[in-house]
C-alpha cells in the first residue's frame, strides 16, 4: 500500500466523529500524544542492545518489583507528549507512587503502565504500552480519589503492541480500532476500523508453575483444557509469554481465554486494576468478549486504589462461560 494511501490517526478520527466520544478533537489530540510517545519507545527498542537501556535501573517501584531501564525511558516519554497535549490533568502510572500532576484545566485523567513486560525486553520478546482515560467529573486541582472510577466510565483504552511490527489498539466504546506503525514517516496507519474477537477457541493462557497454589476450580479447569479428544488429539493449547498484552492480543485474534488468578505470590492477583485489566478489559468487550475478576465483570469494579490489583479472567465469549463455570 503506497503510504499516500494510508489513513492516518488524524484522518480515522476527523471522519468518523461518532466512534470518539462526544469530544472527539481531544480524543485525537490525546492519540497524537500516544503516537508520539509510542514512536519514541518504538525507536529505542528496536535498538535497544546498541543502547545503554536493557536491564535494570537498580531501584524498585511500589509494588517492589526491579524496575527495568526501558520502564522510566517510557514512563518519560508518555508524561513529556501528554504535557504537551494539554488534555490531561494527572497521569496514574505503574512507575510512580503517588499521581503526577500536568494541568489543573486539563479535562482528563490518565493512567498508564508505560512499558508492561519490560524484562521480556532482554530476551527479545514482545511488549506493551497500556493506556486508559477518563473525564473529569471536578475541575482544579486533581486529587488522587479522582481516579477511583468505575472501569466502565472510561472513555477512551487500548495499547501499544512491540511485536513484530508495532501496533495500536484502542477503543472509545465504539469498537475496536487498529492501527499498524509505519516506520517511515513514523506514523500509524489504518489496518482494521472494527476488530471482532471469536466467540471460541483453544487457546488457554495461564503461568502453570502457580498450578498447586490456585483455586481448585481453576485447576480443574486448567485440567478440562488438557482433555484429549476421543481421537486422543488435544482439545487445546497452552501459549503464556509473560507480557499481558502480547498473550492478550493473540488471544483476541484467535480466540483464547487468559487467566491471571490469586495465587501464593499475589493473593490479591498480580495485575493492576487502574491501567493493565481496565483498559484491556474495555478492549475485550468492545470486541466481543468477557472480561471479570472471577464470575462478575471485572469493569463494574470501582477503583479504591491507583496501583491496586485483581484476579483477571479476560477472552473468548464461549471459553469465559466455560471458564466460570468452575469457579465456585
Ligand atoms: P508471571 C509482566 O511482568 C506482567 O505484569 C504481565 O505482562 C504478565 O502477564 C505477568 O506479569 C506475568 O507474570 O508471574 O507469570 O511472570
Amino acid at each position: 500500500m503506497k503510504s499516500e494511501n494510508l489513513v492516518l490517526l488524524n484522518q480515522f478520527v476527523e471522519e468518523n466523529p461518532s466512534l470518539h466520544s462526544e469530544n472527539p478533537v481531544d480524543i485525537l489530540s490525546i492519540l497524537k500524544a500516544i503516537e508520539k510517545a509510542s514512536t519514541k519507545v518504538h525507536n529505542t527498542i528496536n535498538r535497544a542492545g546498541l543502547l545503554d537501556v536493557l536491564g535494570a535501573a537498580g531501584s524498585e517501584n511500589i509494588q517492589g518489583e526491579e524496575v527495568q531501564k526501558m520502564d522510566l525511558f517510557a514512563n518519560d516519554q508518555f508524561i513529556e507528549a501528554l504535557k504537551d497535549c494539554g488534555h490531561i490533568a494527572a497521569i496514574a502510572s505503574e512507575e510512580n507512587d503517588e499521581i503526577i500532576s500536568l494541568n489543573t484545566t486539563g479535562e482528563y485523567l490518565f493512567a498508564t503502565d508505560p512499558l508492561d513486560g519490560s524484562s521480556n525486553i532482554d530476551v527479545n520478546i514482545s511488549v506493551g504500552s497500556i493506556f486508559s482515560v477518563f473525564k473529569r467529573t471536578v475541575t482544579g486541582e486533581v486529587t488522587t480519589e479522582e481516579f477511583n472510577r468505575f472501569g466502565y466510565e472510561q472513555i477512551l483504552a487500548g495499547y501499544v503492541l512491540y511485536g513484530t511490527s508495532t501496533i495500536l489498539i484502542y477503543t472509545c466504546g465504539h469498537g475496536v480500532h487498529s492501527f499498524t506503525f509505519d516506520p517511515k514517516p513514523e506514523v500509524f496507519a489504518l489496518a482494521n476500523p472494527a476488530i471482532q474477537t471469536p466467540e471460541n477457541g483453544n487457546i488457554y493462557s495461564i503461568n502453570e508453575g502457580n498450578y498447586n497454589s490456585l483455586d481448585k476450580g481453576i485447576q480443574n479447569y486448567v485440567t478440562y483444557c488438557k482433555a484429549l479428544k476421543e481421537n486422543g488429539k488435544r482439545t487445546h493449547t497452552a501459549r503464556f509469554m509473560g507480557s499481558l498484552v502480547a498473550d492478550f492480543h493473540r488471544n483476541m485474534l484467535k480466540g483464547g481465554v487468559f487467566i491471571y488468578p490469586a495465587t501464593a505470590d499475589a493473593p490479591e492477583g498480580k495485575l493492576r486494576l487502574l491501567y493493565e485489566c481496565n483498559p484491556i478489559a474495555m478492549i475485550a468487550e468492545q470486541a466481543g468478549g468477557t472480561a471479570t475478576w472471577g464470575t462478575e465483570r471485572l469493569l463494574n469494579i470501582k477503583a479504591s486504589d491507583i496501583h491496586q490489583r485483581t484476579p483477571f479472567f479476560i477472552g473468548s465469549k464461549n471459553m469465559m462461560k466455560k471458564a466460570i463455570s468452575f469457579l465456585s
